[in-house]
């Protein structure tokens, strides 16, 4: 496993420059789940794909960016399920954009999950793993990830972040929402799920919220690339992460690009949301 993490760090350092210095714009190509690309997601795309095919450990890998898997090593021991850039769409604003891996055994199914990378191309270039625990590092002096302190949520915390088109919401999910600013929560979204489920982690709690909606009945987020790998994290980090009434490890995608209703918090804001949504 450790090789893996060596390669997401490598290809951090060289995803960090694209997103500093390459054009923003969008490529003639359309990915499966029929967002048009833009040339930074291809690039970073291609980036992990090179660093991951040098690991005799990886069986395959599948990217958001791609329509099928890519078979690299028939006597590999793990799958890698990736995101190369979430949050794309924010850099021509330049809002802080983030690279998720999910490192599987045996298949795409949430049980599977080994492992969990993740990088956020802020004001700082960060990096998490999770494995038995949640570490965070930050890259320090001559390109060297150092290591920062461990990641643990408290039992509620004080930030909401609501995604998803408010006016698609159901009655339900928007009187929850509104009950949680009520009772004093704060408003903490970017639309990069990468930072803004981060930002959570690093304050210590809160709720995350991407639900079924009228214009995408099973949410927007994707199981094998963005969806699991955060409840993993959330779990690993002493939270917890469900559809609206099951956990989300639980399942398995129907499909590779396959979406689900997802919500990551603290264990007080998940005890919310099962409540609303018995
Ligand atoms: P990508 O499509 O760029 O992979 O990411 C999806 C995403 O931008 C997430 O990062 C974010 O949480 C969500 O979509 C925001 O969606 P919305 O704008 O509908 O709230």
């Amino acid at each position: 496993m450790e090789e893996i993490f060596e390669a997401i760090k490598k290809s951090a350092i060289k995803i960090r420059w694209l997103v500093e210095n390459e054009d923003t714009g969008y490529s003639a190509n359309v990915n499966s789940t029929g967002d048009t690309q833009l040339k930074v997601d291809i690039k970073s795309d291609l980036v992990i794909e090179e660093e991951l095919k040098k690991i005799d450990s990886v069986k395959e890998i599948i990217s958001e960016e791609k329509e099928d898997k890519t078979p690299i090593n028939k006597n590999g021991k793990y799958l890698v399920g990736y995101d190369p850039l979430d949050g794309s769409s924010l850099l021509d604003v330049n809002l802080s954009v983030g690279s998720i891996f999910g490192i599987y055994q045996g298949g795409y199914a949430g049980e599977n999950l080994k492992a969990v990378v993740y990088v956020v191309y802020g004001p700082r270039l960060e990096l998490v793993i999770a494995c038995e625990d949640v570490k965070l590092y930050k890259l320090g002096e001559d390109s060297e990830f150092v290591f920062v302190k461990n990641i643990k949520l408290k039992e509620k915390g004080n930030l909401n972040a609501p995604g998803s088109t408010q006016s698609c919401w159901s009655k339900r999910h928007k009187q929850m929402i509104d009950d949680i600013f009520v009772s004093g929560y704060r408003l903490r979204y970017s639309g990069g799920m990468v930072p803004d489920l981060h930002q959570i982690l690093l304050k210590g709690g809160g709720l995350f919220s991407y639900p079924s909606t009228t214009d995408r009945p099973k949410g927007k987020l994707r199981m094998v690339f963005e969806v699991f790998p955060f409840a993993f994290v959330y779990e690993k980090a002493g939270g917890r992460a469900v559809d609206g009434q099951k956990r989300l490890l639980d399942l398995s995608p129907a499909y590779p690009h396959d979406t689900t209703p997802c919500f990551f918090g603290s264990n007080k804001e998940i005890d919310l949301v099962l409540k609303y949504n018995e």
